[in-house]
């Protein structure tokens, strides 16, 4: 599609029609919530603009002294409880050695073999996408269950695999909410797991983050001038959606960490949680991870930007 062409909602709402069994998962929760809306029209925080958003459970109370009292909680080990305490205050948790060497060896071996077998390819420049859905074994880490008991802990609700996306270096990315790119209504109803596929090193471009960024308000098309008309999206481009959220990080001073992590360890973020990708300052270097994003099952999906539903599997 040109890029003027892209503007348009027009062949988005086009491709939708065509695509029912992908979209019409929005249609309980558009009469839930009272909007007026057919499976392959736009969508975007603007048709939210008069409800209120309901938080959820751990954005209210605090996960430290809540976490605790809930059943599935009692049920994993010690290690793993304390690694999930500091949820609400923090908007992430790290996991470590969650998957062993052996079990991401496997992985790197069957992104290896997909690749080979061009049954996946690089897009966006450095990343695979989706790998989910052409490789078993992709599906199940993904949704391994100690992984998915802990998501659903997180999120007090139950989620589903979205997408994953596979690295080979370090993505570059500026700091960014992942409610700009997979959006929820109410908002706050995605959740991301980062997996090291190696030994993170400094130089190869780490992924970053910002401790308690997800507790400012969701930055989405308004706050940066990019609602578009009733016929187009935004016209703002994504860097000044960038560079929007690098003023936030200014103003309100937040701390950035760099996550070193080892070959297994697992990172969690909140769906409004600003994280990134270092620069990459040895570019022989590689930076293998696998991100999984996961949808609580009971939200409205879309992409706020071109303020698409989102298409299921
Ligand atoms: O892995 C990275 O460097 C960033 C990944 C990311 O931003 C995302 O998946 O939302």
């Amino acid at each position: 599609m040109s890029n003027i062409l892209r503007r348009y909602k027009l062949p988005y709402t086009l491709y939708n029609f065509f695509h029912k069994k992908a979209l019409v998962h929005n249609l309980k929760h558009y009469k839930k919530y009272g909007i007026d809306k057919t499976y392959y029209a736009p969508i975007s925080s603007e048709d939210f603009a008069d409800l209120e958003s309901e938080p959820n459970t751990y954005d209210i109370k605090d996960s430290e002294t809540e976490l605790p009292k809930h059943a599935d909680f009692k049920t994993l080990d010690g290690k793993l409880q304390s690694e999930l305490l500091p949820w609400s205050k923090n908007g992430y948790v790290i996991l470590e050695h969650f998957f062993s060497e052996k079990e991401v060896d496997t992985v790197n071996s069957e992104i290896e073999d997909l690749l080979a077998k061009k049954r996946v390819a690089f897009s966006n420049g450095n990343r695979i996408m989706f790998a989910n859905k052409k490789s078993k074994l992709i599906n199940a880490v993904g949704t391994n269950p100690k992984l998915f008991k802990v998501l659903n802990l997180l999120l007090d609700k139950e989620v589903e695999l979205f997408q994953s996306i596979n690295f080979f270096e370090g993505s570059q990315q500026r700091a960014h909410s992942d409610s700009i790119h997979m959006t929820t209504f109410p908002y706050g109803n995605l959740i991301a797991a980062w997996i090291a596929l190696e030994d993170i090193t400094i130089d190869s471009g780490p992924l970053h983050y910002y401790p308690g960024s997800h507790k400012l308000p969701y930055v989405l098309n308004k706050a940066y001038g990019n609602d578009g008309s009733k016929y187009t999206i935004g016209k703002k481009t994504y860097s000044e959606y960038e560079d929007y959220i690098g003023n936030l990080i200014e103003k309100n001073n937040l701390e950035k960490n760099i996550f070193l992590a080892k070959k297994g360890d697992v990172l969690i973020w909140h769906a409004n949680l600003l994280h990134g990708g270092e620069p990459v300052t040895n570019t022989e270097s590689s930076r293998k991870s696998m991100v999984f994003h996961y949808y609580a099952k009971d939200a409205i999906c879309f992409h706020e930007i071109t303020q698409r539903p989102t298409l299921k599997p």
